[in-house]
Order: structure tokens, then C-alpha cells, then sequence
């Protein structure tokens, strides 16, 4: 590990971390732009909008019935757990995740925001009332109300808005933090791929964590190419050793 990172790292104030669905990669859930990020021939560009859920939402609650059977059976992995222990590391501390897993919450992460929401809770598209559905698989495709409305998952599709709690937090971290890890996304989804530069406008400092090259990697001060299940737990365990932190 570059020694420049980690001493850059153990100085950090107000440290922000930004996930991508690379961190959980590693624990089977298929990334969007992957090789794997089809689903019966489907791009996450035609299923994950407004318009087609209107249009058909029978297919758009297929696509999430299948996720969220494989998200049922997951865990999170050890860059999951080492986010956690960044945590607990820091004083500041804000996890943006763009992911819709609830992986990172369950690794124990409680500084978060989930900025496209969570595939487990639903809205009633009449009402709006919000309820957790945690079956696998559903029991009616697409599920239902009791208003007898149907359901859409509280997730946030393409030209969708951002729920303001979610941006209000994430400007404000955006403006004080000196310190950004992003980790496993391809950075062409805005408003999160437009992050990295705000941290470097504001002098902050920002290191990349991916398994390749990326747009973020042409600003980034450090580029960590890797799984991120084995380079986090390399960074925790420098940081441990320079900050001398017992495990
Ligand atoms: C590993 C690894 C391993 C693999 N270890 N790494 C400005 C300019 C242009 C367009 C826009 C703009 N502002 C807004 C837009 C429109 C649009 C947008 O960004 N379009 C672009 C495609 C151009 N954005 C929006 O509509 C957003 N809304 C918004 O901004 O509202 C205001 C507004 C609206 C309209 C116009 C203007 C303003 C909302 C975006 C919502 C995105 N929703 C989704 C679906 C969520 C729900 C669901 O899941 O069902 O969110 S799309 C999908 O992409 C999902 C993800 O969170 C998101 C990002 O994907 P991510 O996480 O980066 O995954 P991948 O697969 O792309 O990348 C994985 C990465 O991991 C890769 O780099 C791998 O290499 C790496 N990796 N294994 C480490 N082991």
C-alpha cells in the first residue's frame, strides 16, 4: 500500500466514504454495468425508470423479486465490515451508498445515507405511505396496498429526484468533510458521480477503490485497483498500525 495514502488517511478530520454496487460484488449480488449486469437481456437504464414501471410493473417487480432473492441469501463482506470499522475509526464519519442492499446496515454501519434508497421498503403509489416488504419471494407480482394500490419499491430511478433529507446530508458532508473513499462505481451516475470533484473544489483529498480504471480515476489523488473485500482490510489494518490502534 502506497505509504502517501495511509499517512493522508490517518490525518483525515471528516472522513467520507461513497459506495458503488462493487462492494457487493463480492458478497454475489450483480453489479448494473457488469458483465453480469443484465437481466433477461434488460439494461438497469430500461427497468429502473418511472416510465417503465408505469408501463409494465410486473416486469420491473420481476427484476426485483429476483434481486432481492439473491440479496436475501447475501452477506456482507469483508470490505462491507471494514467500512464499518473506518466508522469507528473517525470522529466525522458519512457512508453515501448508492447501493439498495441494506448490506452496509447490516454490517453495522450507522452513519449512512442510502441515497437511491432500499430495495426492501415499498411506497403505496397511491398514498405514499412507506412499509417495509420483507418476503422472498413476493407473494403477488406486483405486490399490493392494502388500499388495493399497487406498490412500487422506495427505491430512486432514473429522473427521479433525490429525497431532499438524503441530499441536504450529502451536501453538507460534502462541504466539510477532508477526506473521500470511493469505492466499486463506475461514477457515471449523477448526482453521486458528480461528488468526487465537489470534495476535490472544496482541497479535499479523494482515493478511488476499484477493480479498474473509472471516470473518478482521472481526478483522484490515489487509485487502489483491487477487490474491495481484500484492499479496505488493507487499508483498516495501516491504519490501525500508523494511528496504533489495536485490532
Ligand atoms: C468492484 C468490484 C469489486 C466490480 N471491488 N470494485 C447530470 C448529467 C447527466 C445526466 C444527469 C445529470 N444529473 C442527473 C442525470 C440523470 C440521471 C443520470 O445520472 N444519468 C446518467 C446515466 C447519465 N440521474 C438521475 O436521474 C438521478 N436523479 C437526479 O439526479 O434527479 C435530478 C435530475 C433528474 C433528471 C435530470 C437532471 C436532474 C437518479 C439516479 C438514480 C439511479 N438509480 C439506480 C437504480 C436504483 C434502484 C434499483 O436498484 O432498482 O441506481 S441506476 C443504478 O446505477 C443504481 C446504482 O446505484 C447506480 C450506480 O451504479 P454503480 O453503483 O456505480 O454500479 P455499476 O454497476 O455501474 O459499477 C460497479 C463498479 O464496481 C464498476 O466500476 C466495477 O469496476 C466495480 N467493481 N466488482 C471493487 N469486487
Amino acid at each position: 500500500m502506497n505509504e502517501k495514502v495511509v499517512e493522508r488517511l490517518a490525518q483525515a478530520k471528516s472522513l467520507l466514504v461513497i459506495t458503488g454496487a462493487g462492494i457487493s460484488a463480492e458478497s454475489g449480488i450483480p453489479t448494473f454495468r457488469g458483465a453480469d449486469g443484465l437481466w433477461k437481456n434488460y439494461r438497469a437504464e430500461e427497468l429502473a425508470t418511472l416510465d417503465a414501471f408505469e408501463r409494465d410493473p410486473e416486469t420491473v417487480w420481476q427484476w426485483d423479486d429476483w434481486r432481492r432473492s439473491i440479496i436475501g441469501k447475501a452477506e456482507p463482506n469483508p470490505g462491507h465490515l471494514a467500512i464499518k470499522e473506518l466508522e469507528d475509526m473517525f470522529e466525522s464519519f458519512l457512508l453515501i451508498t448508492q447501493n439498495v442492499d441494506g448490506l452496509h446496515s447490516r454490517s453495522g454501519v450507522k452513519n449512512i445515507v442510502e441515497i437511491h434508497g432500499n430495495l426492501w421498503r415499498v411506497r403505496c403509489t397511491r398514498e405514499g405511505k412507506v412499509s417495509m416488504l420483507m418476503d422472498i419471494p413476493l407473494k403477488s407480482i406486483p405486490p399490493k396496498c392494502d388500499c388495493g394500490a399497487v406498490l412500487r419499491p422506495d427505491v430512486v430511478w432514473f429522473g427521479e429526484s433525490i429525497p431532499s433529507y438524503a441530499l441536504d446530508l450529502s451536501f453538507n458532508i460534502l462541504e466539510q468533510c477532508d477526506t473521500l473513499i470511493v469505492v466499486g462505481t463506475s461514477g457515471v451516475v449523477y448526482p453521486v458521480a458528480s461528488f468526487p470533484q465537489t470534495v476535490k473544489d472544496n482541497g479535499g483529498y479523494v482515493v478511488e477503490v476499484n477493480v479498474e480504471p473509472t471516470p473518478i480515476s482521472a481526478i483522484a489523488d490515489a487509485s487502489l485497483y483491487g477487490n474491495s473485500g481484500d484492499v479496505l482490510p488493507m487499508v483498516v489494518k495501516w491504519l490501525r498500525e500508523r494511528k496504533g490502534i489495536k485490532a
